[in-house]
């Protein structure tokens, strides 16, 4: 409560203590006081959380402490698809969203393609956040059409598969049962490499790993060792085929109601956290593969070893593509031509 300002208007206006009711006293910069709450995909520690925690910093010491971000982490709110919901309805104004988000926005797929990415992480972070990609109308419009609103994407490291054997070429892939998150370009990349996807909930993913449900996954190598997965696992291999991609996402109605103070909220916080939590990403992800080298074998693919791949992944474009029609067409297109003209520039 900021009672000094409270007292400083109604002192310059001259308003009698009536004029001062708590709902007037209570806007502090034309903001006023309000929580917001936050869907994660994870749990607490993981990058997200991160995020969610270090974006209610921020909103909350720019707003004077008038905004509270209450953030829930993976499972609170129910699996993933129940986080969406929930945001489609408005009973959350923010939540993060990825893989299995292609069932709600379709075009959101293309955090799913592989090999579209530089081997930079620090240029698909820039890429990603762009105002070309991040304000463009395909992907504003993709978020709209399911009533959400993109604020921002949040590169969380790279994707590493995770095995009971070495997997190194297609062959080795062939028939593996390897999870993935719920949608058709992960299923059909998959398949292109000869194996056999399953999707399962990612609160499930532990057990099914465990009870041979699925013989391999892939997550980014911190989630591999908060949620356990490496115990289950002896093999982490890096294809640097995609980067983790989530985005973080409003309801479309409320955002559309806040005022131009509030969107301000969001858009500093948003600005603020691209190359921090860059920084945090990196670091998680280093501590703990730190962590688990005791445990499971860590290898990556070398240029060759992903020349093979990438070969299988190529025509999924063209099913992104037929998935998604012009809108993921140009999202893609704007990700091609961004990561070749800053990888250009730093050559
Ligand atoms: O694999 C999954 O389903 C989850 N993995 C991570 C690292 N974040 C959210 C996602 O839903």
């Amino acid at each position: 409560m900021k009672w000094y300002k409270i007292g400083l208007a109604c002192a310059v206006l001259g308003f009698g203590v009536a004029a001062c009711a708590p709902d007037e006293a209570e806007e502090v910069d034309g903001i006023q006081e309000q929580t917001w709450r936050f869907g994660l995909e994870e749990i607490e520690g993981s990058v997200q959380h991160e995020y969610a925690v270090r974006f209610g910093n921020i909103v909350e010491e720019l707003s004077e402490g008038q905004v509270t971000v209450q953030n829930f982490p993976y499972g609170q709110l129910g699996g993933l698809t129940d986080i969406y919901e929930q945001a489609q309805d408005g009973d959350i104004q923010l939540a993060f969203g990825s893989g299995f988000l292609g069932g709600t926005v379709n075009e959101s797929q293309i955090m799913s393609l592989h090999f579209i990415w530089s081997e930079s992480e620090e240029i698909n972070n820039q890429v990603l956040n762009s105002d070309a990609f991040l304000k463009s109308d395909a992907l504003v419009d993709s978020y709209r059409a399911a009533g959400l609103h993109p604020i921002a994407m949040v590169p969380e490291g790279w994707q590493v598969w995770s095995a009971n054997k070495e997997i190194r070429t297609p062959a080795d892939m062939e028939g593996v049962r390897i999870r993935v998150m719920d949608n058709r370009i992960l299923r059909a990349q998959k398949r292109a490499y000869g194996a056999d996807p399953t999707a399962v909930e990612y609160g499930e993913l532990y057990s099914a790993l465990q009870l041979g449900i699925a013989d391999a996954a892939v997550q980014p190598v911190f989630a591999h060792q908060e949620m356990g997965f490496y115990e289950v696992q002896d093999y982490l291999i890096n294809p640097r085929h995609l980067p983790f991609l989530a985005s973080v996402m409003a309801n479309a109605d409320w955002y559309d109601g806040l005022n131009e103070k509030e969107r301000e909220l969001i858009e500093e916080a948003r600005l603020q956290l691209v190359d921090e939590v860059h920084e945090v990403q990196q670091e998680f992800n280093q501590e703990r593969l730190d962590e688990m080298l005791y445990d499971i074998e860590y290898t990556e693919l070398t240029t060759e070893e992903r020349e093979a791949f990438i070969e299988l992944a190529e025509p999924t474009r063209d099913v992104f593509v037929e998935e998604t029609g012009e809108r993921g067409e140009a999202m893609m297109n704007i990700i091609l031509e961004e990561v070749e003209r800053m990888e250009a520039e730093q050559e």
